[in-house]
């Protein structure tokens, strides 16, 4: 790479504040979830939703590897992606809600969430959507010069699709500074990957020669250690980096599905590595922090959730007549 420079943040893209802070954020997207859920189910989050519950050290591990002015794109499973850039939860719960005072005025609902003062170029609907969108911000990155890296999340199952292969391909040839993140939950929708694929998946980014690690999903520790390494691969020049992240969802694919399709057994059997556990198991293990101070952390978060969710459900509509008449002028 070229120049010397950054891309200036607008915003923290992630502020990590003492030894309990990945356990927080990871604590901040579950009970931010668990309340969408309860408002889904309400009527007031129209659409649908797919949520990142048992994924959370995923997106919190990546994000953490990340500096300033670095972006990521996220997926339809995006509350995860978005929290852990540090989008604010009111701004996103309010846009869920179809508020004017959403992140994108209550235009974007719960799968296509943009918020570029924190980094999030996108989440996108469209399964690879993202992998296009962080190759070309990656693009833009290295013609201008800046040392900044772009970040794909997207599934396991998108391993399947042509922008996989197009997009890898086209940021190995160029060199190009984007980290794609694999995030593999075993299923694409209600189908098991291995049903549909051919082949392991890193096998395929071998391939195309890019550097590639895989690590446990469900420890956000071994995360950001294999994303720290991505992110200065990419950063460094060297190209494309591929990390996959073995993980496990813990509720339905959307809004409709018993999971009739998981092998007995292995829902307990993840939910006793759930990321949060783990985390806090850790950090009591190492005297970092004591069950009662975590306690009280895990109060403080549902509190403040709880409170969010309530704003939100005050927050105001937007009205597009208004808006209309304000543009024409
Ligand atoms: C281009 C495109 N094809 C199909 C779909 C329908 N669809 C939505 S989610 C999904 C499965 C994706 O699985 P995976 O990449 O493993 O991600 P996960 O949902 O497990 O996080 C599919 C096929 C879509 N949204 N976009």
């Amino acid at each position: 790479m070229s120049g010397t420079q950054r891309l200036a943040a607008e915003g923290p893209v992630y502020e990590l504040t003492g030894d309990s802070a990945l356990l927080e954020r990871m604590l901040l997207i579950r009970r931010f979830e668990d309340a969408v859920q309860r408002l889904f189910q309400r009527g007031e989050v129209h659409g649908t939703t797919h949520l990142y519950s048992g994924q959370e050290a995923g997106a919190v591990g990546v994000c953490a590897a990340l500096a300033p002015g670095d972006r990521a794109a996220g997926t339809y499973r995006g509350h995860g992606h978005a929290l852990a850039l540090g989008v604010d939860p009111q701004g996103l719960m309010d846009e869920l809600l179809g508020r004017a005072s959403g992140v994108c005025g209550g235009r974007a609902g719960s799968m296509n969430v943009v918020d570029l003062r924190h980094g999030l170029v996108g989440c996108f609907g469209i399964v690879g959507g993202s992998i296009a969108a962080a190759t070309g911000v990656a693009l833009g990155f290295q013609r201008r010069g800046l040392e900044n890296v772009a970040v794909a999340f997207f599934g396991e199952g998108t391993s399947n699709q042509a922008y996989f292969a197009e997009c890898l391909n086209f940021a190995q040839v160029l060199r190009l500074p984007v980290v794609f993140v694999c995030e593999n939950n075993r299923y694409m929708e209600f189908t098991p990957i291995e049903d549909v694929t051919a082949g392991e998946i890193p096998a395929r980014v071998e391939a195309l020669g890019l550097w590639n690690r895989t690590v446990d999903g469900m420890d956000v520790q071994a995360v950001r250690a294999g994303a720290s390494e991505a992110v200065a691969h990419a950063r460094s020049g060297a190209g494309p980096a591929f990390l996959q992240t073995l993980t496990y969802r813990f509720v339905g694919h959307s809004r409709s599905d018993p999971g009739a399709y998981r092998k007995p057994g292995e829902l307990d059997e993840m939910r006793r590595r759930d990321p949060l556990a783990v985390e806090r198991a850790r950090l009591i293990e190492d005297g970092a922090a004591d069950e009662a101070e975590l306690d009280g952390l895990e109060a403080r978060v549902a509190a403040y959730i709880d409170e969010v969710a309530a704003r939100a459900l005050e927050a105001p509509f937007p009205d597009p007549e208004a808006e209309f008449q304000e543009y024409k002028g």
